[in-house]
C-alpha cells in the first residue's frame, strides 16, 4: 500500500510520542529493527526550542484509560537534528516527524528545516496538544488551522499531516479547511481533556494540571470522528484513538480511515502494533476468503434509496 505516495508494507503506524524507538533500541538492540512494530514511525513532538516538559506526576491511569500531561519534553530542532534524525533513520520503516508550533514562524521554521533532511518521509503539523501552558491549540479552530497550512504548504514538497483534535466543535470542519489549504492527510484522534484529583483531596494529581485522555476509554469517540472526518475529506485519513486489536484496527478502516495509529496500547505491551499488523491481516485475509466464497453480505448499515452504503473500505 502507500500513503501520499510512500509505500509502506502494512497500515499500522504508532501514535507520535507513545513509542520511544531510539529508547527501545538501547532496550531490544538490532531485535528491535528486525521486528519492528510498524509500518512507519511517527516521531515524538519537537519544537523549535528545547523543553523539559511539564512537572510530575505525568500520568494517571484512569478507567479503561490514561490521562497524560507529559508537556512536550525534547530537545528542541538543532538537536533533534543533530541526534534524535540520524538514530531515527536507522528504523526499517519511513520516518514521519511530528512538528509544533507557538506560533505560524516556529512552524514554519520547523518544516522547512525538517524537509531539507531525506530521512524524513512525511511531517506531521501536531496542531492538537492539550499539554501546553499556553493553550493554544491551532487545531480547534478551522480559520486557524487553514493559516497555518498556507504559511508552511510553500515551504516543503513533503507530505504534510495535519494531526487533528478531537476537543474542536466540529473536528470534520477543520479537517476539510486543512485540506483545502493544501494538506495531504490528516490523523486523529490526539487526546482528549481530562483531569484526575490527588486521591489525598490536594488538588491536582498531574504535575501540569489537566491532561489528555488516551485509550480504549476514547475508542467510540474516535471512531465518530474518524467516521466523520472521512466523509467529509477526500486525504487519506490515519485513525487511532484506544486501538488495542486487529479487530479495533478494522473498525478504524471501515469507518473511512487508510492507515491507523497503535498508542497507548504500547505502553503495556511494546510489540503490540506487531501483534494488531498480525491480527489485521489475518481477518482480512478472512474476510476475502469469505468474500470469494459467497456474495458480499450487507456491511454495517442497511442501505436505503439511492445513498450510497455507509461502511465500505475506501
Ligand atoms: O507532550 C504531551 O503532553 C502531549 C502531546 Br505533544 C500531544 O500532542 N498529545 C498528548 O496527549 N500529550
Amino acid at each position: 500500500m502507500e500513503l501520499c505516495g510512500v509505500p509502506l508494507r502494512g497500515p499500522v503506524l504508532n501514535g507520535s510520542g507513545t513509542f520511544d524507538a531510539i529508547a527501545a533500541r538501547r532496550a531490544f538492540g538490532d531485535a528491535l529493527l528486525e521486528r519492528f512494530p510498524f509500518h512507519a514511525f511517527v516521531s515524538k513532538t519537537i519544537t523549535v526550542a528545547p523543553r523539559e516538559g511539564n512537572p510530575p506526576p505525568r500520568l494517571w491511569e484512569t478507567p479503561a484509560g490514561l490521562i497524560n500531561s507529559i508537556g512536550l519534553p525534547n530537545k528542541g530542532l538543532e538537536g533533534f537534528l543533530a541526534s534524535d534524525l540520524p538514530e531515527l533513520a536507522e528504523l526499517p520503516v519511513p520516518l514521519i516527524v511530528s512538528v509544533m508550533g507557538f506560533s505560524r514562524d516556529e512552524l514554519a521554521t520547523l518544516v522547512e528545516a525538517v524537509a531539507q533532511r531525506p530521512e524524513v518521509a512525511m511531517i506531521e503539523l501536531n496542531v492538537s496538544c492539550p499539554n501546553v501552558e499556553t493553550g493554544l491549540v491551532m487545531g480547534a479552530d478551522p480559520a486557524e488551522t487553514a493559516r497555518a497550512l498556507e504559511r508552511v504548504r510553500p515551504l516543503s514538497e513533503r507530505p504534510l499531516i495535519v494531526k487533528l483534535t478531537p476537543n474542536a466543535s466540529e473536528p470534520e470542519a477543520v479537517a476539510a479547511a486543512a485540506q483545502e489549504a493544501g494538506a495531504d492527510a490528516v490523523s486523529l484522534i490526539n487526546t482528549l481533556k481530562g483531569m484526575a484529583l490527588d486521591p489525598d483531596g490536594r488538588g491536582h494529581w498531574l504535575g501540569g494540571g489537566s491532561g489528555g485522555v488516551s485509550g480504549a476509554a476514547v475508542r467510540a469517540i474516535a471512531l465518530q470522528q474518524v467516521y466523520a472526518v472521512a466523509a467529509r475529506v477526500t486525504i487519506p485519513v490515519i485513525g487511532m484513538g484506544g486501538i488495542e486489536s486487529g479487530r479495533h484496527a478494522l473498525d478504524f478502516l471501515s469507518a473511512g480511515a487508510t492507515a491507523v495509529a497503535v498508542g497507548t496500547e504500547s505502553f503495556r505491551d511494546p510489540g503490540a502494533g506487531r501483534r494488531i499488523a498480525a491480527e489485521l491481516a489475518a481477518l482480512e485475509a478472512r474476510g476475502v476468503a469469505d468474500r470469494d466464497a459467497a456474495p458480499p453480505p450487507e456491511v454495517g448499515m442497511t442501505q436505503t434509496g439511492d445513498s450510497p452504503p455507509t461502511f465500505f473500505r475506501r
